[in-house]
C-alpha cells in the first residue's frame, strides 16, 4: 500500500535576510510565503493526504500575528491534507509560542513536546511520530521512539542534525545507526538546508532534481527557498510515496529563485562596455531577472576600468534581481612605462626583481608571482 506525501522544512518564514538590500529582502520573505501556498495548492490538486513540516517553519524572533493568520488560513484551505509540524531550533515551542497560542485548523497537528509523541491515523495504516523543540539548542539526543506497531507504516517527523561531522552538535545530534534502530519506515528530517536522502545501508546521497529515488529511509527536503549565497543548487520540496520498509521520494525544485555563484574573467576587456557585456553574457536575461548572483571577477584589467567598476555594476543593477560582486582582478599595468618612470626608485627595482623571479620560476609558481607583482604595484602606486 503506497501512500503519497509531501515534505517541506526550513522555510524560515519572516527571516530578515540581513545580507540583502531591504527591498530584495522583503521580496524574498514574500517568496517563501508564495512558495508555501504553491505547495498547499499542489497538495490539494494532487489529493496528497499527508504533509510533513520538519521545523524552522518560521523564526520565533521575527514572526508576527498577521503572518501566522495567513499561514493558518492557508492550511485550513487544504482540509483534505493532514499537516504534521515538528518545531525546530528557530521555531521552538515556548510559553508565548504561536504553536500553543493560536487556533490552528483541525487538519494541523503540531508536536509540542520535547519527547516523542505518536499519532495513529484512524483511516489509514500510518503512525506519525514527532518531536517538538522547547529550546534553541539541544545537545543530548533524548529521543526514545519505543516499540513500534510493525503492522503499520511508521513515520517520524523530526528536526535534528543527522549529518554530524563529529558526534557532538547543539542541534539534536542524530547518529545514523541510532536512526536505523528506530525501525521507522521513513524519517522526515529538518535542519540541514541542503536536500539529502539516507538509505538503510547508511549511504547518504545529495538530492538533486534528477528524478525519484527508491529505498529511502530518511531525507532532508532542505530549505524550501535558498536563504543565503551558500545555498546554491536546487531547492524545493520532497514529494513521495510511503510504503512498508522504505519510501520513494523526489525533489521538486519549486523554489522561486536560485543563488548563483560564478567566476567571470575580465581579461582583455578594454572598455566599460566590454566589461558589462562579459558580465551580462554569463547568464540569460530571464535568469538574471530571477536569481541572486554573487559574481567574482578575475583577470588583468586596465587600472582606470578597475576604478570605475562600481559605476559599471551600478548601471547593470536593473538587469538583475540581485547582484553582488567580488573584484579579484589585478590592474593591468604598462610595466615598461612604469619601469622607465621609476628607474631610480623602489618601484622600478621591484618590477625588475619580480621579472627576474618570473623568468626563472616554474610554471605553477609564475601565476603566483605575477599576481604578487600586480598586487605589489597596486600598493606601491597608490596615492599617498
Ligand atoms: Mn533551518
Amino acid at each position: 500500500m503506497q501512500i503519497p506525501f509531501m515534505q517541506i522544512g526550513d522555510l524560515h518564514i519572516a527571516t530578515p535576510f540581513k545580507s540583502l538590500p531591504s527591498f530584495i529582502a522583503r521580496q524574498r520573505r514574500q517568496d517563501i510565503i508564495d512558495t508555501l501556498k504553491a505547495v498547499l495548492k499542489m497538495a490539494e490538486d494532487q489529493h496528497i493526504p499527508l504533509l510533513f513540516i520538519t521545523g524552522d517553519l518560521f523564526e520565533n524572533e521575527y514572526i508576527t500575528r498577521p503572518v501566522i493568520a495567513d499561514i493558518s488560513r492557508s492550511f485550513a484551505g487544504v482540509a483534505g491534507t493532514r499537516i504534521f509540524i515538528s518545531p525546530g531550533n528557530h521555531d521552538y515551542v515556548h510559553s508565548r509560542s504561536f504553536y500553543i497560542n493560536w487556533p490552528w485548523p483541525p487538519n494541523v497537528h503540531i508536536f509540542t513536546t520535547p519527547s516523542i509523541e505518536r499519532i495513529d491515523l484512524p483511516d489509514m495504516p500510518i503512525s506519525v511520530y514527532g518531536f517538538g523543540w522547547d529550546r534553541p539548542e539541544i545537545y543530548d539526543n533524548c529521543i526514545d521512539v519505543g516499540p513500534t506497531d510493525t503492522s503499520r507504516i511508521n513515520v517520524a517527523v523530526i528536526h535534528g542534525d543527522a549529518l554530524m561531522q563529529s558526534s557532538s552538535s547543539p542541534y539534536l545530534p542524530i547518529a545514523i545507526q541510532q536512526m536505523i534502530g528506530w525501525h521507522m519506515d521513513y524519517v522526515a528530517l529538518g535542519h540541514i538546508h541542503r536536500p539529502y536522502a539516507f538509505h538503510a545501508s547508511g549511504h547518504i546521497q545529495p538530492l538533486d532534481a534528477t528524478g525519484s529515488i527508491t529505498d529511502v529511509l530518511a531525507a532532508y527536503a532542505g530549505s524550501i527557498e535558498p536563504l543565503d549565497s551558500s545555498e546554491t543548487g536546487y531547492h524545493g520540496i520532497i514529494s513521495g510515496r510511503l510504503d512498508k520498509n522504505a519510501a520513494c521520494i523526489e525533489l521538486i525544485p519549486i523554489a522561486k529563485r536560485r543563488y548563483i555563484n560564478a567566476t567571470i574573467s575580465l581579461d582583455g576587456a578594454q572598455t566599460s562596455e566590454d566589461v558589462a557585456k562579459r558580465i551580462l553574457d554569463s547568464d540569460s536575461p530571464q535568469n538574471r531577472s530571477f536569481n541572486l548572483y554573487t559574481l567574482t571577477f578575475t583577470g588583468r584589467l586596465d587600472p582606470q576600468l578597475k576604478q570605475s567598476m562600481a559605476d559599471i555594476i551600478d548601471d547593470l543593477k536593473e538587469q538583475y534581481f540581485s547582484i553582488s560582486v567580488v573584484d579579484q582582478t589585478v590592474p593591468d599595468y604598462d610595466l615598461e612605462y612604469i619601469k622607465e618612470q621609476h628607474r631610480d626608485d623602489i618601484i622600478g627595482r621591484f618590477i625588475e626583481y619580480m621579472e627576474d623571479a618570473l623568468n626563472t620560476a616554474a610554471g605553477d609558481q609564475q601565476q603566483v608571482l605575477r599576481h604578487a607583482l600586480y598586487m605589489g604595484l597596486q600598493a606601491l602606486l597608490q596615492d599617498p
